[in-house]
Order: C-alpha cells, then sequence, then structure tokens
C-alpha cells in the first residue's frame, strides 16, 4: 500500500477520537511499524499529507514534531522529514531459549518474516554433521530476514532434520511455536558468536553501510532427548543488539 492511500482519512480519522494531531501521530507511526514507511524513507512532504487527509499544516505539523520528539521521525534541514534509521537498542538474555518472536512481543513490538529461501534440499556436509543426516537425507531450510516493527534486525537461515519439519512452507511467522504445537519445541541450544564486517548483500538486507559491524551467531539447538532440532546461522545487527550474560564464581 501506498502511504498516500493509507493516510486517506476516511479509515483512521474519526470526530471525538481525540485531537486531530494525535490522530495524525498514530497513523503515520502506524505506518512505520507495519513497513509502509520503512526506516530511512522519506515522509512526503507538509503539504501533501495536508492535503491527502484534508487537515491543516498546521495541524500536520503538530504530529510530525511530536513524532520527532519520540525520535521516530529526523527533521533534516531543506530536504523535509524521514523515518529515523536508528537502530533499537536490544538487551538479549543469553541464559533463555526464547524464538526472535517471544523477544520481540515481550518488547511491544510486532516480528515478521520476509522469504530469503525455504524448502528441501540435499544437505551440506556441515549440516549433515550437526543434525546427524545421511547423504540421500533431505534438510529442511528456512531463511528469512526478520523485522521487528518494520526495522530489520537478522537474517536466519535455519536448518532442520525433515521429519522435524516436513514442510517449510507451513512456517507462518514463528518457527518455534510451530515446533511446540507438534511438540518438537528445543529445551536446551548451545549458541557460539563472532564478529564480522557485513557484505554489499547482507548489508543491504539489514539496511546498513557495507562493512558495518555485525555478529554471526550459530545455535544448535536440542530435544528433550538429546537429538538436535535445529542448526541455525544468522547475522544479527551489531549496532542493535547487545547480549548479557549472568556470571557466577566458579566453585571447584
Ligand atoms: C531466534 C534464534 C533462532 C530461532 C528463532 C526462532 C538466535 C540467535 N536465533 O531468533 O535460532 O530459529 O529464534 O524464532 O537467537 P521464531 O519462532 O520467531 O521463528
Amino acid at each position: 500500500m501506498t502511504i498516500a492511500a493509507f493516510l486517506a482519512p476516511e479509515s483512521w480519522l474519526a470526530q471525538g477520537a481525540g485531537p486531530r494531531y494525535v490522530q495524525l501521530h498514530k497513523r503515520i507511526s502506524a505506518a512505520v511499524a507495519e513497513g509502509i514507511l520503512p526506516p530511512g524513507a522519506p515522509l512526503p512532504p507538509e503539504r501533501e499529507i495536508a492535503a491527502i487527509t484534508d487537515l491543516s499544516r498546521v495541524t500536520v505539523r503538530k504530529a510530525i514534531s511530536l513524532l520527532a520528539d519520540e525520535g521516530l521521525i529526523v527533521q533534516k534541514q531543506g530536504s523535509g522529514s524521514f523515518v529515523s534509521n536508528l537502530a533499537p537498542q536490544i538487551e538479549q538474555s543469553l541464559s533463555r531459549l526464547t524464538s526472535f518472536t517471544e523477544d520481540m512481543a515481550r518488547r511491544g513490538k510486532v516480528a515478521t518474516a520476509r522469504w530469503l529461501e525455504r524448502g528441501l534440499f540435499m544437505p551440506s556436509a556441515e549440516e549433515m554433521e550437526v543434525l546427524g543426516l545421511h547423504p540421500d537425507d533431505s534438510v529442511s531450510r528456512i531463511a528469512r530476514l526478520r523485522s521487528a516493527d518494520g526495522q530489520p534486525l537478522a537474517i536466519e537461515r535455519a536448518s532442520l532434520p525433515v521429519d522435524i519439519l516436513p514442510n517449510p512452507l507451513i512456517v507462518e511467522v514463528s518457527l518455534y511455536e510451530l515446533l511446540d504445537a507438534r511438540g518438537l519445541r528445543p529445551v536446551r541450544a548451545t549458541q557460539k558468536i563472532s564478529a564480522i564486517n557485513l557484505g554489499a548483500e547482507d548489508a543491504g538486507l539489514l539496511a546498513v553501510a557495507i562493512g558495518a559491524a555485525g555478529l554471526r551467531i550459530e545455535r544448535i539447538s536440542y530435544l528433550t532427548d538429546g537429538r538436535v532440532a535445529e542448526f541455525t546461522r544468522s547475522l544479527y545487527r551489531g549496532d542493535a543488539y547487545n547480549f548479557v550474560a549472568e556470571l557466577r564464581l566458579a566453585k571447584d
């Protein structure tokens, strides 16, 4: 949907629903949350928003300055307003085995996934080793760009044995929710984190500069019986994630 169609007042502007600039502020925030206005995108000029919404320019200006105060919009002298591209700061515990969808929901954000690849494939040597597969087994792969409130945060490439995920096409938003429903949710995982500089393609997907710092994360997760359920290689935005671990004095 275009931003002009999204701002057409019939579907959101209502009498008695509070001040008009607050209603417009809410509508533009929704456009950002739903990805209609992605990070870095320009907002239509003030007079255009006024024309689309039938609101006065003063009302439009008030709504935009509220968005700017909140940091959702950046106003640039002479070139207009843009959706902020500043990464949200996400503190992620390293001791809980949670899913991306759950992590974002806990922060009041809506997780979305854009498919990069999914299907059944011949396993690579690494997948065979980690997942314990034979050369004639297939492997279920899903690769997704994960975003929160429309802002891309991670690229995740998950590989699973076919008996755990027989049909990768049925994953909607949450892989773990689907595994849970099948009684196959991982209960334990190991994770390896290393630093990388993002190449052109990955940087483009994550909406950061080429060469920006990223975190490469490998997660191997296990079922209650010790079997490997998932082997996921991810690239996380280095400017957004802070991983936090609790340490205790070792007693030998
Ligand atoms: C997390 C996991 C990933 C898992 C995904 C499931 C890391 C580094 N990765 O992002 O291994 O596949 O959650 O999320 O923590 P979903 O249930 O929302 O699809």
